[in-house]
């Protein structure tokens, strides 16, 4: 967080800048600027999300708080940027929910392969009391949850061939997010699991490290994984949301009222997500499709029995068991 004050001001050229181009609405000594981390490149909607946040946060406080967001890994990768966070190194932070798994116990839940019927499920459980619930464990790690965003579904790709079944991924190398999780569900199809920071997926599949990955259109699309790993399989096996969070001890800082804005501030990006999220959705389907992608149905069934183990590896408090069954029953 950056605070305005005159010692700041003397140290800091973001400071200043910010200052000169701020007006006079707000007095610099009360001016907040939240930093925040994001892997997505500056056009992604994610990135362009916690902008709006920010836009909203300022507008309603005459420019005293607003956001700078830090796109493209600048600040790391989601594991560091994720302990950054918890130490107040950073404010706030978009990262995906996995790599929150081996931390945060309740965000394994929506991470399970083929836990949701469809995205629109997803969105049902998320926004009401289930998702509440599971943004609430965020502050026993220094953390809070703020908002959900959309991810799509993640599908498998690689640069040998379509997968049509479990079978056809034996032995591939397969890069997942850093979580136990997922290593535990790609392990399930008898593929190899490599877990690995985002940033190095690209070069892991043009050395041949890994063999292919999994991620929803829009990430496949921007990261350009699509020039080399061809071949994207629609098995959809996750549909696992975005997570944004705020560092606790950023949060601690605030007045009440401030800590009412910038939740309402996140739950409206998440409303401004989904717009920007259908509108890239379509975008980077059509341009892998136009960039050579070879893409083919398959038939999930085989998947989702040979992925359904993890449930009795990973979901083993009765409290996460409760939760399974209670997403099962939301229509
Ligand atoms: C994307 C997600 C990123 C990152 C990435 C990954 O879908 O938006 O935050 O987690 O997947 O696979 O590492």
């Amino acid at each position: 967080m950056i605070r305005f004050n005159a010692k700041a001001l003397a140290s800091t050229a973001l400071v200043a800048i910010a200052v000169l181009g701020s007006g006079s609405a707000a007095s610099a000594a009360d001016k907040v600027v939240f930093r925040s981390a994001d892997t997505h490149v500056a056009d992604y909607p994610t990135v362009k999300a916690v902008e709006y946040m920010g836009e909203i946060l300022s507008k309603e406080t005459n420019g005293r708080l607003s956001i700078k967001v830090f796109p493209a890994a600048q600040l790391g990768e989601e594991k560091d940027t994720i302990e950054q966070t918890q130490l107040g190194v950073l404010d706030i932070n978009r990262v995906s929910l996995v790599p929150l798994n081996n931390i945060i116990p309740l965000t394994q839940i929506p991470s399970l392969p083929f836990l949701f019927k469809d995205t629109a499920h997803a969105q049902r459980v998320l926004d009401g009391p289930i998702g509440d619930e599971i943004l609430a464990s965020f502050a026993d790690k220094n953390l809070i949850g703020l908002a959900f965003y959309d991810s799509g579904a993640r599908s498998f790709y690689n640069l040998k061939k379509p997968i049509n079944t479990p079978e056809d991924m034996k032995g591939m190398k397969i890069r997942v997010q850093q979580s136990d999780l997922m290593v535990g569900m790609v392990r399930a199809l008898g593929a190899n699991a490599t877990p690995m920071p985002f940033g190095e997926v690209y070069s892991g599949l043009q050395t041949g490290a890994i063999d292919g990955a999994e991620n929803n259109w829009p990430s496949y699309y921007s990261t350009r994984h699509f020039e080399v790993a061809k071949y994207y399989s629609i098995t959809q096996h996750l549909i696992v949301p975005e997570a944004l969070m705020m560092s606790k001890k950023s949060w601690d800082k605030l007045s009440k009222d401030d800590q009412k804005l910038v939740r309402d501030a996140a739950k409206k990006s998440a409303t401004k997500m989904h717009e920007l999220w259908a509108a890239m959705d379509k975008v980077a389907h059509e341009a892998v499709v136009k960039g050579g992608s070879q893409i083919n149905e398959v038939n999930k069934e085989p998947f989702m029995k040979a992925m359904a183990p993890v449930y009795d590896q990973y979901v083993t408090d009765p409290k996460m068991k409760d939760m399974v069954a209670r997403i099962r029953a939301t229509n």
